[in-house]
């Protein structure tokens, strides 16, 4: 994944017509698109052979099974151009391993600790773990919560160079600048983005923030 923006716009809408509009609005603005099993579930996968037409597609797909099914699920993806995929690491190292070897080329993302409360619940204490295993599998990065920023400081520790992606910023109640000055490389923005008047303003507005926190990058 390329970061100029240092943005992803989480395209959580399950109107299709409305994703490609959003997806065309933020052209520029954004590194990337984020896709989740709302619209996937609404619009088919043929929506991210589509989106990946014009943009690096993340097939935030959650992956979470055993190494088998995670590999049929990868070569899904992969077959409708996804540029990258986002696995859970809570189901092991195996099962992250299947993901990695069966991406190819695509990029994989590992899901350390999640960025709503209850993710303090099961995934926090794990986390450092998991971020382990992203390493050790030779995943391209991890997920990491925007909302912790303290976390993703202790994350970025553990993973060294790879890429650090951060949701939870907006409407979750994360700041983007928190999250990168902590160590995160890109902020994966949804609502407050997606549901903006103006959503590549929207989009503008949290890369000009992230310029700010990062002067000199
Ligand atoms: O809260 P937002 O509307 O900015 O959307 C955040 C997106 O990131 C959404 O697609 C959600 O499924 C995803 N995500 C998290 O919010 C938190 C995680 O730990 C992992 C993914």
């Amino acid at each position: 994944m390329r970061l100029d923006r240092r943005v992803i716009l989480a395209l959580d809408v399950t109107d299709t017509e409305r994703a490609r509009s959003l997806a065309r609005s933020v052209r520029g603005e954004v590194d990337a698109i984020k896709v989740n099993w709302p619209l996937v579930l609404a619009g088919g996968l043929g929506i991210v052979r589509e989106l990946s037409a014009a943009a690096y597609v993340l097939c935030d797909f959650k992956i979470a099974d055993i190494p088998n099914t995670n590999r049929l699920i990868i070569e899904q993806a992969v077959a409708a151009d996804a540029g990258g995929v986002i696995c859970h690491g809570f189901a092991g190292e195996d099962s992250v391993r299947a993901c990695v070897e069966a991406a190819g080329r695509a990029e994989v993302f590992v899901l350390t600790e999640m960025s709503h409360p209850g993710g303090a619940q099961f995934t926090a204490p794990h986390a450092d773990e998991i971020a382990r295993i992203a390493v050790r599998t030779g995943a391209a990065g991890i997920v990491a919560p925007a909302t912790r920023p303290e976390r993703v400081k202790v994350l970025r520790e553990i993973v060294g160079p790879k890429l650090i992606l951060a949701p939870g910023v907006g409407a979750q109640g994360g700041k983007a600048s928190d999250a990168i000055r902590a160590g995160a490389d890109a902020v994966i923005v949804g609502r407050s983005i997606y549901e903006a008047l103006d959503p590549a303003a929207a989009a503008r507005q949290v890369a000009a923030e992230i310029r700010a926190a990062t002067p000199g990058r």
